[in-house]
C-alpha cells in the first residue's frame, strides 16, 4: 500500500507502532520496522543514557527507518529530545503535551517530526511549527488520552491541515485501517495490537489480559489530575477511581498512588496492583503472534475491504 505516509517515512506499510512506556523498546521497534512499518522506541520517563542505548540496540537489529517517542510530561523530555537530534533518529513522535520548543532543533538535525494531537487547534499549531505529519489520536486509545473519538477527530484534522494525517485510537484490524483511510488518514498508529506480539517484552500475564479483554473492560481515571489515562479494569484502576472521587485524598496522594503502577504491570506482570494500560481495541485482539503476521494480516484485510468498497458504488 502506497500513501503519503509510506512515501514520507520510507515504509512498506503505512503503520506506526505506538510509543508505549515500559513496552516500546528496541526489540519491539526493530521488529515492526523490519516488518515494513515504523517501529518506535519510547523514551518514557527515563534519561538520555537509557534512550541512547536503546537507539544503539535498535540500529543493531534493523537498517530500516525507526522512531523515538518523547513523552512530554517526562522530567527528562529535554535531554531525550537532544539525544534524538544528536543521534539523527529518522522520526520523532511526541505525546502528552506541546512539542513546539523542541521542533526547531529536530528540524535542524533532519529529524521528521510527527506529534500526537488530540484536537484540531493543536494539529494546526504543530503543522505551523514544522511537523511533517500528525497522529490524530482518539480517546479509544490506551494511556493518556484526549476528549474526542477517532471517528470525529480524524476527519476534522484531515480538513484542517495539509500535512498527512495518521489515525490512532481503537485500530487493531484491517477494518480499522480501511475506515481510517475513508476518514481522510493516510496511515495508522497501533499500540494495543502490538502488546500481544511475540516480540513485545511485557510478561505473558499482560498479553493474556489483553487477549481476554471484552468491549467494556477498559476504564479511564486521572481526570481530576488533568491527565486522564485509559487502562484495563482491575483492582488497581477501581481503587484509583475510588480515591479520585474521595475529596479527603489530595492530588499529591493520588499522583503518588499512580507512581510505578505501569511499571508493575508491564515489567513485573502484576495484573492486580499494576496499571495495565491498553486501549478499547484490546477486545479485538484475539491472539498473540509475531509482528510480521499482525501487520501483513491487517493490510491484507484492509486492501480486500477497500477493493470491495468500490463495488458498492457500481
Ligand atoms: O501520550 C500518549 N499516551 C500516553 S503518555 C503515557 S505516560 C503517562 N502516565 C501517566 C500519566 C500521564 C502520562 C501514557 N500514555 N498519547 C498521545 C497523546 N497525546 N494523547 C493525548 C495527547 C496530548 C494531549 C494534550 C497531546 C497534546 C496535548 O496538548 C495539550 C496540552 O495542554 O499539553
Amino acid at each position: 500500500m502506497k500513501t503519503r505516509v509510506t512515501e514520507l517515512l520510507g515504509l512498506e506499510y503505512p503503520i506506526l507502532q505506538g510509543g508505549m512506556a515500559w513496552v516500546a523498546d528496541a526489540q519491539l521497534a526493530s521488529a515492526v520496522s523490519n516488518a515494513g512499518g515504523l517501529g518506535i522506541i519510547s523514551a518514557m520517563n527515563l534519561d538520555a543514557n537509557y534512550l541512547r542505548s536503546q537507539i544503539a540496540e535498535c540500529r543493531k537489529m534493523t537498517d530500516k527507518p525507526f522512531g523515538v517517542n518523547i513523552m512530554l510530561m517526562s522530567p527528562h523530555a529535554e535531554e531525550c529530545s537532544r539525544v534524538v537530534a544528536e543521534e539523527k533518529v529518522p522520526v520523532v513522535t511526541t505525546g502528552a503535551g506541546l512539542p513546539g520548543r523542541f521542533i526547531p532543533m529536530w528540524l535542524e538535525a533532519g529529524v521528521k517530526v510527527v506529534p500526537v494531537v488530540p484536537s484540531v487547534a493543536i494539529a494546526k499549531r504543530v503543522a505551523r511549527e514544522g511537523a511533517c505529519a500528525v497522529i490524530a489520536e482518539g480517546c479509544e486509545a490506551g494511556g493518556h488520552i484526549g476528549e474526542l473519538t477517532t471517528m470525529v477527530l480524524v476527519p476534522q484534522v484531515a480538513d484542517a491541515v495539509s500535512i498527512p494525517v495518521i489515525a490512532a485510537g481503537g485500530i487493531a484490524d484491517g477494518r480499522g485501517i480501511a475506515a481510517s483511510m475513508m476518514l481522510g488518514a493516510q496511515g495508522v498508529q497501533c499500540g494495543t495490537r502490538f502488546l500481544a506480539a511475540d516480540e513485545c517484552s511485557v510478561p505473558d500475564s499482560f498479553k493474556q489480559k489483553v487477549v481476554a479483554a471484552r468491549d467494556i473492560d477498559t476504564m479511564v481515571t486521572g481526570r481530576r489530575l488533568g491527565h486522564p489515562v485509559r487502562a484495563l479494569k482491575n483492582s488497581y484502576m477501581l481503587e484509583f477511581a475510588k480515591h479520585e472521587s474521595n475529596p479527603d485524598i489530595s492530588n499529591e496522594e493520588l499522583e503518588k498512588f499512580g507512581t510505578g503502577a505501569l511499571w508493575r504491570a508491564a515489567r513485573q506482570g502484576d495484573m492486580v496492583t499494576g496499571c495495565v494500560m491498553a486501549g478499547q481495541a484490546a477486545a479485538m485482539v484475539k491472539e498473540i503472534k509475531p509482528v510480521r503476521g499482525i501487520i501483513t494480516e491487517m493490510f491484507e484485510e484492509a486492501e480486500k475491504l477497500l477493493k470491495e468498497a468500490q463495488k458498492w458504488v457500481n
